[in-house]
């Protein structure tokens, strides 16, 4: 790559003629699609931003001047300009860089995030720090049009407006998506910002002006602008609103950006960008499908690995049963913070339009929304991956369980996700939900079970329930058979052995398969209700007087072992010779789920050691 390779640091893009940039750009462009491909990763989200992070580069100096990314997951171009291309083709791989930015990796990366919607309180923090410091140096936020619209991004403008002793850059990348389409009043007024002729015509206008009145110009832009009852939320927010300025016109991008730097004062570049830009079957993409991909062939866009016959994903096995329980025509709704393609709800919206919620990234607000909407008599399936329900604990807690309403949240990605690290690992919720009053928390083994565990969760229970699944894949044997459950039991897999096990989830039918194949002496136990606790097995266990070994994939405080023991000791029940398999106090990296499993003692082979030498202790 002519350019790119003497690109050894964003440095050495400041000395590149304003004419070589658009060349660059598709050199990283096609370095970012090459590597993608192999590695998986955000492909369209970065692709999109390539122009404006290069442009932001070339105007500003890094880490002198912060870039603080919202999320992350955009900021590809950013990795391979500061330094890091040669890592590139380790990206999300366990040791390798990270999807997302990281202060480990770079001087470049000051601000860490994974979840949306963080920039922009992150740079109240940073200019709030320079002003009072007296430091030097731009804080410029980019942030997307998705991410703008969650409450922590308001709240961010709304403390930004009122300190105009802070100078903070926002850069609202706005491609029109969210992860799908964007959804909500503020998407719509960006797209009238985009199109309002009337705005860009007084814009054009204000251009023209003679020479001799150059001072009055943005006063006279803007006079111009509310004449034509077109000030922007931003300017009435406080802030000084450029835009729309094409994503695209490396030119435009850089003379907009130097213009911003060169003013002392809070504003808003609104930049058009087109998601995937550069990659026809991501430029094409309107659901989402090229945001997170899996290693494609990138010649025909197909998938490196074929998806097996038969081989189903929690996401969709819960749909398929939301799609049934749609066609027999019960009433309910389902409410989904942006992840409608993640939580394979495609077909589901297409079928039942008025039935699915689209809230945007607004988590709490999904939350608190449904609690109305069950209170007034709607049954209200959330799906909310379980890194993600973090942002909305108070209101799962305050509105949903002390008002002991009726909502089924489906707790997505539950457990460790894999390459996308430590930010997405599911492994907090039943530590911050397990001590929440009125809630179930339930957790299927396979497909049969999780058409029984929803039923008890919409028909029998009366009050909040927590349904949680991995991203893990599995074969669909049988989703509808398996006895109704009516109590919140556990079920004892195997009858007599010499010590106990207790599992969930895709642990458990993992370990059934262990103890089966190499004919363990195990009593095996499905921890399928998490909360309550089937206190007569618990009884049953700490009785037994033989070893017994937990495992869970979350975090180790506040999980099911913690529970259980907690229990016995309530209930004045022996516990001795207690073993616990889970994660430890510390957030884990990326890396594939297996490579993580081996790292910490979960997989099939430690877990093999663990059972057999506690059998032999016996
Ligand atoms: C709290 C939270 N909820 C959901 C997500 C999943 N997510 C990652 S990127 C994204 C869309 C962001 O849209 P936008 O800010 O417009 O950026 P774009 O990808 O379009 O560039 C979503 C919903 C997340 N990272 N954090």
């Amino acid at each position: 790559m002519a350019l790119l390779d003497g690109i050894k640091n964003s440095s050495d893009l400041k000395r590149l003629p304003l004419a070589d940039l658009p060349a660059l750009a598709g050199e990283v462009r096609r370095l970012i699609v090459e590597g993608v491909s192999r590695t998986g990763g955000h492909l369209s989200s970065s692709l999109g931003a390539t122009d404006l992070i290069l442009a932001l580069h070339y105007v500003f100096d890094t880490p002198r001047d912060r870039i603080v990314f919202d999320t992350g997951h955009q900021a590809y171009a950013h990795k391979i300009l500061t330094g890091r291309a040669p890592l590139f083709p380790t990206l999300r791989a366990f040791g390798g860089l990270s999807g997302f930015l990281k202060r480990s990796e770079s001087i470049h990366d000051v601000w860490e995030a994974g979840h949306s919607s963080t920039a922009l309180a992150a740079a109240a923090g940073f200019e709030t720090i320079r002003v009072a410091q007296g430091g030097k140096g731009r804080t410029v936020a980019l942030v997307g049009d998705g991410s703008l619209n969650s409450g922590l991004s308001f709240e961010a403008l709304n403390f930004l407006g009122q300190r105009s002793d802070l100078a903070p850059i926002i850069v609202l990348n706005d491609n029109e998506m969210s992860i799908s389409e964007n959804v909500g009043t503020f998407a719509k007024l960006l797209t009238s910002m985009r199109t309002s002729k009337s705005y860009r015509t007084a814009v054009k206008r204000s251009r023209r002006l003679p020479r001799f009145l150059h001072v009055w110009k943005d006063k006279l832009a803007m006079m111009l602008r509310q004449l034509a009852s077109n000030t922007t939320i931003f300017d009435d927010f406080g802030f000084k609103y450029f835009g729309p300025i094409d994503g695209h016109d490396m030119k435009k991008l850089v003379r907009s950006l130097e213009m911003a730097k060169n003013l002392n004062r809070p504003c808003v570049l609104h930049v058009v960008t087109q998601k995937g830009r550069g990659y026809q079957p991501a430029e094409d993409d309107r659901i989402g499908s090229w945001h997170g991909v899996k290693p494609f062939d990138p010649f025909t866009g197909l998938p490196k690995t074929k998806k097996a016959e038969n081989i189903h994903s929690w996401s969709s096995i819960v749909s398929d049963w939301l799609m049934r329980r749609a066609d027999q025509g019960k009433p309910f709704k389902v409410v989904v913070p942006a992840m409608v393609a993640g939580s394979e709800l495609v077909a589901f919206q297409a079928k039942y339009p008025d039935r699915l919620i689209d809230v945007g990234i607004c988590e709490a607000f999904a939350a608190c929304f449904s609690a109305a909407l069950a209170l007034n008599g709607m049954p209200v399936f959330a799906p909310i991956y379980s890194s993600f329900l973090q942002r909305a604990y108070d209101q799962v807690n305050h509105d949903v369980c002390r008002q002991n309403l009726h909502v089924v949240f489906g707790i997505d990605r539950a457990g460790l996700v894999g390459e996308d690290g430590d930010t997405h690992h599911g492994v907090f919720d039943v530590s911050y939900l397990g001590h929440l009053p009125n809630l179930t928390i339930v957790q299927p083994a396979d497909a049969a079970q999780a058409t029984r565990l929803l039923d008890y969760a919409f028909d029998v229970a009366t009050g909040p329930v927590a349904v949680r699944y991995s991203n893990a894949s599995q074969e669909l044997l049988d989703d509808r058979g398996g006895e109704p459950v009516l109590t919140p039991s556990w079920r004892r897999i195997t009858s007599e052995g010499k010590i106990n096990l207790v599992a969930y989830g895709d642990n458990l039918r993992r370990m059934a398969a262990l103890v089966a194949k190499h004919e363990l002496p195990v009593r095996l136990y499905d921890a399928r209700f998490l909360k309550p606790l089937d206190l007569s097995c618990v009884a049953e266990i700490c009785r037994s007087g033989l070893p017994t070994l937990v495992l869970e994939d979350v975090v180790e405080a506040g999980g099911l072992a913690s529970m259980m023991t907690s229990a016995a000791f309530a209930t004045g029940l022996p516990v001795s010779d207690f073993h616990v398999i889970a994660l430890p106090d510390r957030y884990i990296e990326h890396g594939k789920v297996d490579e993580l499993y081996r790292l910490y003692g979960l997989d099939d082979a430690s877990m093999l050691l663990r059972i057999q030498t506690l059998i032999q202790s016996k």
